[in-house]
């Protein structure tokens, strides 16, 4: 059957020229450091989703089990008819869990990863028929608006897998105002966050022994050739994933092997031998922390599902009047 998907590019070409300078800020600043959306490019969000089969990497599998168990309850605190708008939609995987109980009027999928977000609202469009489904390429880190043409009157934001965790607390806050304030009063927010837990878990989910994750931090520089042009060895850097718990995040970095230089758009990027490109933040917050901060984005907490080991919640908010 054709599936029919709408599809909203916010993608201008304008836009594209700056991922460039952006890059070239970070990679010539210090200490190094890249945003993570630049993993994702098609390879990059394959290999995330091979990321979420591995055993150490417990935030895909809880979430789903969360929303699994309790998508009844959070259907009736969210309500049937909304138009739901999953932020970072990646494969649609995780909404699927949801589109039963919920019932939603339509749904939005809003991924940086063009590609991989036609194929996946596509298969959307194609297994739930009754579905209105759009799809919207656009960068999260750059304000935000609704396309036109969407039904439903409610609009809910659904942003799991923690995303949120890649922006410091400063950014998630602005960011969740920013998402606020394109939310009627009585507009929702459905978030998945990953907690605050013991060390070891958090160090092993972001080092997992088939190597995955460091495939998937490597790939950074794999692009950088691909798509950048950039003269660079990905095989002269490591993958290095630590919890750093002062500031409650894991950190993500590259790791020169040897001193070396890299080319990039003319610029000549010198790496001293143990120098490191900081590739990842992902912060990890408890449940009271969470709320107050998005209280302060202009959110207030309705209801929120963890599991029995309280590695994982999922948080729903309403805009405050
Ligand atoms: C997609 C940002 C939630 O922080 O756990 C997984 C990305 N990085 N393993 C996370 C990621 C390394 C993931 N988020």
């Amino acid at each position: 059957m054709e599936s029919a998907v709408r599809f909203h590019d916010h993608h201008l070409p304008e836009v594209a020229g700056s991922l460039h300078e952006e890059l070239l800020t970070g990679l010539t600043a210090t200490p190094k450091y890249a945003s993570p959306k630049f993993f994702y490019d098609r390879r990059g969000s394959e290999l995330f989703d091979a990321i979420c089969e591995q055993p150490e990497y417990y935030p895909t599998r809880t979430e789903e089990a969360i929303l699994r168990a309790a998508a009844a309850d959070i259907a009736e605190v969210v309500g049937r008819d909304a138009t739901l708008i999953e932020l970072g939609s990646g494969a649609s995987r995780k909404v699927r869990l949801l589109l039963e109980a919920l019932h939603p009027a339509c749904y939005l999928g809003v991924d940086i990863s063009r590609e991989f977000l036609l194929e996946s609202t596509h298969r959307l469009a194609a297994d739930y028929p009754w579905l209105e489904v759009h799809a919207a390429c656009a960068d999260l880190t750059h304000p935000m608006r609704w396309p036109d043409g969407l039904s439903g009157e409610r609009p809910v934001a659904f942003f799991p897998g923690s995303s949120i965790g890649n922006f410091t607390p400063e950014e998630a806050e602005s960011f969740l105002r920013g998402l606020s304030q394109l939310l009627p009063t009585g507009g929702g927010l459905l978030i998945g966050v990953d907690l605050i837990k013991d060390r070891a878990i958090l160090d092993a989910a972001y080092n997992d022994a088939a190597g995955v994750t460091a495939a998937f931090n490597l790939n950074l520089l794999e692009r950088l050739r691909r798509e950048f042009e950039a003269e660079v060895e990905p095989q002269a850097f490591r993958h290095r994933a630590f919890y750093n718990e002062l500031d409650s995040r894991i950190e993500m970095h590259l790791v020169s092997l040897y001193d070396q230089a890299m080319h990039l758009a003319g610029e000549r990027i010198e790496f001293t031998a143990g120098e490191s490109l900081h590739t990842e933040n992902s912060y990890k917050y408890s449940i009271t922390g969470f709320c107050e901060l998005a209280g302060r984005a202009g959110f207030e907490p309705r209801a929120h599902w963890t599991d029995r080991d309280a590695l994982f919640c999922i948080l729903y908010l309403e805009r405050a009047a």
